[in-house]
């Protein structure tokens, strides 16, 4: 297996995080290669067919997959990540019946709400808007009051500004990382507690609300999951649902920088608005690659993965690859309604099935979400985006513009 001749690439992988397991496959010429990452021998995979095989559970497993500065941010201890088999199914399960298309689109509506009452206090103040932290409020204030857990207007900024650092700054160097550990401590305590009281009667939350059906599941041995599982659980439907900032700021750069595809988005095409959210999600960079490990010994085109050693599939690449798109560099969203994507090539929320693997069982409220946004930003809005620096950071994890995208003179339409 062609392999880096650097003795650690973890300083070169976070320099270049969405482009460095391409780039040096194409160095070797290869679909695969092994690196040391972290202090540990890891292979690196990119591509469809990579993809398939990463999602092959006979081969792979999660357990103890994550490595620590994750799990002590964005993931937390216990949580469906970390789970094989039949644990992981029952698991998987509950967040299946929480994200089920009717309670999504619950979410969505109650988004719009919250997207009206923040472009009103907008409007009114006047001034400059910067929109990743606005919409880390607007999310926050969303998800929470959906999923059953009570956040009182005066905890809004704290608890907005909690789930944020989980996803925003799991991957940052020095405070900026110690901040996003901190912030997992106070969350899991805050929800832990909710937990706790959910159970013992002393809240109450509606039956199909996320809070109360985590509170109530049992796992495949029939128990209670511990508050603090219960509560990284929880976390997993409030973090990510605040993490679709990232997608919305996207697709808000795409309608600035890709102005022909505003026309198609205000007349309501049929199936436009569907295809500029996937194309958003393919073009764009936000979560770089997924880990695994090898289950047992097993050989695979000739190559050799050994038990135990920790595999990389690179995401972003593979959304990108020319063996799998046309014109992979260009945005345009057409694409989409040409043919549909396939199971491993466009793997912007992870490959395979969501039920029975571990792809993402958000993608319904990422996409509903960052709708929501658009009919905003595109027919209900009127706003202005000044002079900033538009460039993508392409260094910084997840990948946003410089300036968190500014806007101004906001207006809100009748
Ligand atoms: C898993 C990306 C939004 C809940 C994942 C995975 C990725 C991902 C790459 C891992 C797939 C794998 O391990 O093979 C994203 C991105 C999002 C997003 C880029 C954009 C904001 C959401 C939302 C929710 C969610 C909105 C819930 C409301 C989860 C959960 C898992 C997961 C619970 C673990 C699934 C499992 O291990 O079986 N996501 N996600 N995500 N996501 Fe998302
Ligand atoms: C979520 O909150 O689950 C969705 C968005 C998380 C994006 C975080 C991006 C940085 C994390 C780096 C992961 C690298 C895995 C090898």
């Amino acid at each position: 297996m062609p392999s880096e001749s650097q003795l650690d690439s973890t300083i070169a992988l976070l320099a270049n995080p969405y482009s460095f397991i391409t780039e040096r496959c194409n160095r070797h010429g290869s679909e695969l290669f092994t690196a040391r990452i972290m202090l540990q021998p890891t292979i690196c995979m990119s591509g469809p067919r990579a993809a398939q095989l990463f999602y092959d559970a006979r081969r792979f497993t999660r357990v103890s997959a994550a490595p620590e500065p994750l799990r002590a941010t964005l993931f937390g201890d216990g949580g469906v990540q970390t789970l094989d088999g039949e644990p992981h199914k029952i698991r998987k399960g509950l967040f299946m019946a929480v994200l089920g298309p009717d309670r999504v689109a619950a979410l969505a509506d109650r988004c719009a709400q919250e997207w009206h009452r923040h472009a009103e206090a907008w409007a009114r103040q006047g001034g400059q808007v910067v929109l990743y932290p606005a919409l880390h409020t607007l999310l926050t204030a969303a998800v929470c009051d959906w999923a059953g857990v009570p956040v009182p207007p005066d905890e809004l900024p704290t608890r907005a500004e909690q789930l944020t650092a989980l996803f925003d700054r799991a991957a940052a160097k020095g405070a900026g990382h110690l901040q996003s550990r901190r912030a997992r401590k106070h969350a899991e305590d805050w929800i832990s507690g909710l937990i706790e009281d959910i159970r013992g009667g002393r809240l109450e939350t509606p039956p199909d609300s996320a809070a109360a059906r985590v509170a109530q599941h049992r796992d495949a041995d029939g128990s209670l999951m511990p508050p603090r599982v219960a509560a990284v659980e929880l976390l997993n439907v409030l973090r990510p649902t605040v993490a679709v900032s990232v997608f919305i700021v996207q697709a808000a750069h795409a309608l600035h920088v890709y102005p022909e595809c505003r026309l198609p988005l205000q007349k309501a095409e049929p199936g436009y608005a569907d295809a500029f959210v996937d194309e958003v999600r393919r073009y764009y960079p936000f979560f770089p690659a997924v880990v695994a490990r090898v289950r047992d010994d097993f050989e695979w085109e000739g190559y050799h993965f050994p038990k135990g050693r920790r595999v990389m599939l690179d995401l972003h690449g593979t959304n990108r690859d020319p063996r799998a798109w046309r014109d992979p560099d260009v945005f345009r969203p057409e694409r989409f309604r040409d043919t549909p994507p396939g199971l491993y090539n466009f793997i912007p929320q992870g490959g395979d099935v969501a039920a029975t693997h571990h792809r993402c069982p958000g993608e319904g409220v990422a996409k509903a979400l960052t709708k929501v946004a658009l009919d905003f930003l595109v027919q209900r809005l009127r706003y202005r985006v000044p002079e900033q620096d538009l460039r993508l950071n392409l260094k910084r994890l997840p990948c946003i513009p410089h300036d968190g995208f500014v806007i101004e003179a906001v207006e809100l339409l009748a």
